[in-house]
């Protein structure tokens, strides 16, 4: 796949997101979904509005990842070669990705606004599967800002339930969004639990130019089916087997 980041960029938002609509093949991405299908059921964390696995392992409490590859099919196609070729991860601390989110999301199901914090690198590539979905954008408010610092890094404003996005990312399955820079340290995002997305026009959508079909969407309306992100990040601390036993709170 040879792209031009800058002729994926999305220009109506603040930087930096990219959007690159056929990332993965259809033969990939069934491939990629029997994949997280086929894990075993203990990988599953089961949250009330969607079902999450986590690759290669959580973080400890100091937000550290202990050091471990990740599968391969979480590595090829999608990093190696096709992110490695776009070059995102290059001046991240291990110019690579190191953790994989799954998250997989039902109609009516979806994730409050939220920020991803300090313990990654400010950028994430999420690659969409099984099914399109919306992605809003919140600008942070001082409430949020607050609850950053209660929460340890993950602010989530839960009590304004009215708060509107500043802006929607439609992301189709097959598609890579990157965000990154201000994007990913000045703005929340969340996924509204809804069975429709609904407005969605080229006003409303700040990636409709770069959608690979419009004719779907044209009705200004989808109903939800369930959708598979994979979220790509590199966390910041990682520590060596040798070392991770204090991790774990040995000696
Ligand atoms: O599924 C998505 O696209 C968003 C996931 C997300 O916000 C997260 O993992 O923090």
């Amino acid at each position: 796949m040879a792209c031009d980041l800058e002729a994926a960029r999305i220009t109506s938002l603040p930087s930096d997101a990219f959007y690159i609509s056929d990332f993965v093949s259809e033969d990939e991405e069934t491939w990629l979904l029997q994949k997280v299908s086929s894990a075993p059921l203990p990988r599953w964390t089961h949250l009330s509005h969607r079902r999450l696995q986590t690759w290669p392992s959580s973080l400890t409490k100091s937000n550290t990842l202990l050091a471990s590859p990740l599968p391969s099919w979480l590595v090829s196609p999608v990093t190696e070669p096709r992110l490695k070729e776009l070059g995102i991860f290059n001046d991240a601390p291990h110019g690579a990705p190191n953790h994989v989110l799954v998250n997989e999301y039902n109609p009516g199901q979806g994730i409050m606004p939220h920020e991803d914090g300090a313990a990654y690198y400010p950028l994430v590539a999420t690659v969409s599967l099984g099914a399109p979905i919306v992605l809003d954008i919140y600008k942070k408010n001082s409430q949020d800002a607050n609850d950053e610092g209660k929460a340890g890094g993950s602010a989530s404003n839960m009590a304004d339930h009215n708060r509107k996005p500043q802006y929607r990312i439609l992301q189709e399955r097959r598609s890579l969004l990157i965000t990154r820079a201000d994007l990913y340290t000045d703005y929340l995002h969340g996924i509204a639990e809804t069975t429709k997305d609904e407005d969605l026009t080229a006003d409303t959508i700040c990636n409709w130019d770069l959608l690979r079909e419009k004719n779907p969407y044209r009705a200004g309306w989808y109903q939800r089916e369930t959708r598979t992100s994979l979220t790509y990040r590199d966390v910041l601390k990682v520590a060596k087997m040798g070392n991770s036993l204090k991790f774990l709170g040995g000696r």
